[in-house]
């Protein structure tokens, strides 16, 4: 166990995106790329030495080598104690969930999450400080600016762990406890849910598929929903984790769940289906025959908190990412309560609920959560629809009508064209940022623009300030486009377009979403001239 302080140089761009820092693997397998950033990190973290610090990742290629590689700088950093997941895994809420529970300075989680993994896929790396969260934008921040200076990193000369034993070692003088990756966070569960309805539900009769798309939620799902809940065996489906995810997209929507979406529209369809991610934050929820847009998902537990013994006091308040659609903000109008509106990316959630200004909020793109963790939790929201079904009574689909028939009906859908140009991207947002101050007062396609502008967001708590976090127009029909170009992507640029169209009670709420959104579609994309700019017709994701 020899210390060793190595040279290193800077690398170009590790600038963390929305979700830390991602890129090919490949990338990450050049010598000295993970180490760079890690001791960028470990530079930045005030009281690290002598602290416990919690390490996991989802388990796709390059998790147990980064791992490895982890430790050992932990421990020449001077950390106390590492707490690690048995096989180099934990999921993002549970990543969380622990470093909350142990009282740690933090974690450093492994994760690309959607994105596929493998030797010819994407890896990721980021930190959760001690609340259990992303770190803020101020800590990412000096990471980057860390990560442009770094002369040395340290590091032990040691042989690797055995990470597959639970229990305690040692490594150069730090204790290094590899714990099941499932126990804290199955426990945390079972502290939030009417279990006992739930399981009673499962004994009636009910029938699930849960589809782990061979992510890090299969063995979560199968202790929580299986073994504890009681739904029958093969309820959860590509429940083992593979380090490729299958050569599949880990990615729960309508576009890669396939298998999934089939059953609950096939013949024979059970009552209700879900999906994860490759790191578990990720939901998606579907009923037979019916899928439930991320957005409407918020709004329907917002307004059917109450029945599930965590929310039993009432909310205190909601927050969506920007993009999200505003169903949730009429339920939070209708309970009295605030609806914050935050730029995308789950950090700018944490300031609200450490504050306990909300304990419910979710993303557009398949991610809700609450205050439990610090982080949006696929397996939680599953957990979350399935007591308020057991309580209502309902199927997914009458829960669905019912919340139409009260709220209106929010239509939403999200087009995402992927790996253009930077250039070409920048181009587009620039020229559409310059569009942007004429168009209030203006008629385009039939519909009267009410206002349109860049969001920009200062947090209400901390007072931080994010600025060009998306362009939005909104229309006095209450529809609303937003485009914004997204920070997870690692080859070229991504742009996402987002709309959504409002039908009152007692409006058109039997319409297929691609169908009511369609006008709003080629609207967006002629306004913003993705084919002048781009050369693309149509999007490479819908969702
Ligand atoms: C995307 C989503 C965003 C989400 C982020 C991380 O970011 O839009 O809502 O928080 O991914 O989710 P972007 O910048 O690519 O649009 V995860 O499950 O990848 O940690
Ligand atoms: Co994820």
């Amino acid at each position: 166990m020899v210390p060793v302080t190595c040279p290193t140089t800077p690398f170009d761009g590790q600038k963390p995106g929305t979700s830390g820092l991602r890129k090919a693997v490949k990338v990450f397998e050049q010598p000295r790329y993970l180490e760079n950033f890690v001791q960028s990190i470990f530079d930045c973290v005030d009281g690290l030495s002598g602290s416990t610090l919690v390490i996991g990742g989802d388990g796709r290629y390059h998790n147990r080598t980064a791992v490895q590689t982890i430790l050992r700088m932990a421990a020449a950093n001077g950390v106390a104690r590492a707490v690690v997941g048995r096989g180099g895994i934990l999921s993002t809420p549970a990543a969380s969930c622990v470093i909350r529970k142990r009282g740690a300075i933090g974690g450093v989680i492994l994760s690309a999450s959607h994105n596929p993994g493998g030797p010819d896929g994407d890896f990721g790396i980021k930190f959760n400080a001690a609340n259990g969260g992303p770190a803020p934008e101020s800590m990412t921040d000096a990471f980057f600016a860390r990560s442009k200076a770094i002369a040395e990193f340290k590091t032990l000369e040691s042989p690797d762990l055995d990470l597959d034993r639970l229990g305690e070692t040692s490594l150069g003088g730090m204790a290094v406890e590899v714990i099941d990756p499932v126990a804290d966070y199955a426990e945390l569960m079972e502290s939030l849910f009417d279990m006992a309805a739930i399981r009673k539900l499962f004994a009636s009769g009910f029938r699930m598929v849960f589809d782990a798309m061979h992510a890090v939620t299969g063995p979560y799902a199968t202790e929580i929903l299986e073994r504890r809940l009681g739904a029958p065996a093969g309820t959860v489906i590509n429940g083992t984790p593979l380090e490729d995810f299958g050569g599949h997209h880990p990615d729960p929507n309508l576009a890669h769940a396939e298998e999934l979406v089939e059953r609950l529209f096939g013949p024979d369809a059970p009552d209700f289906g879900a999906a994860s991610d490759g790191d578990g934050d990720r939901n998606m929820i579907l009923g037979r025959n019916i899928f439930v847009s991320p957005s409407d998902s918020l709004a329907v537990l917002a307004a059917n908190a109450t029945h599930v013994p965590a929310f039993k006091g009432g909310l205190a308040g909601v927050a969506r990412s920007m993009p999200t659609s505003r169903a949730v903000d009429r339920v939070a109008a209708k309970l009295g309560i605030s609806c914050y509106e935050t730029p995308t990316g789950w950090k700018f959630f944490g300031t609200l609920l450490d504050a306990g200004r909300i304990n419910l909020c979710g993303e557009e793109s398949f991610g809700t959560g609450a205050d439990h963790v610090r982080e949006k939790d696929g397996l939680w929201a599953v957990l979350m629809w399935l007591n308020v079904l057991a309580a209502r009574g309902l199927s997914v689909a009458a829960l669905m009508d019912e919340h139409w028939g009260t709220y209106g009906r929010t239509y939403y859908g999200r087009h995402d064209y992927e790996a253009i140009p930077q250039e070409a991207a920048d181009a587009l947002i620039a020229e559409l940022r310059g569009t942007l101050p004429s168009l209030a007062g203006t008629d385009l396609g039939g519909r009267k623009v009410a206002a349109a502008d860049e969001f920009a967001y200062t947090d209400p708590v901390d007072g931080s300030r994010s600025e060009r976090q998306g362009l939005r127009v909104g229309f006095e029909d209450g529809s609303r486009i937003v485009y914004r170009l997204s920070g997870t992507g690692t080859s070229g640029a991504t742009l996402r377009v987002y709309f959504e169209r409002y039908e009152p009670v007692g409006g058109e709420h039997g319409l297929d979403a691609p169908v009511a959104l369609k006008p709003l579609a080629d609207l967006a994309a002629e306004l913003a001239g993705i084919e002048r700019h781009t050369g693309r017709t149509k999007p490479d994701v819908a969702t």
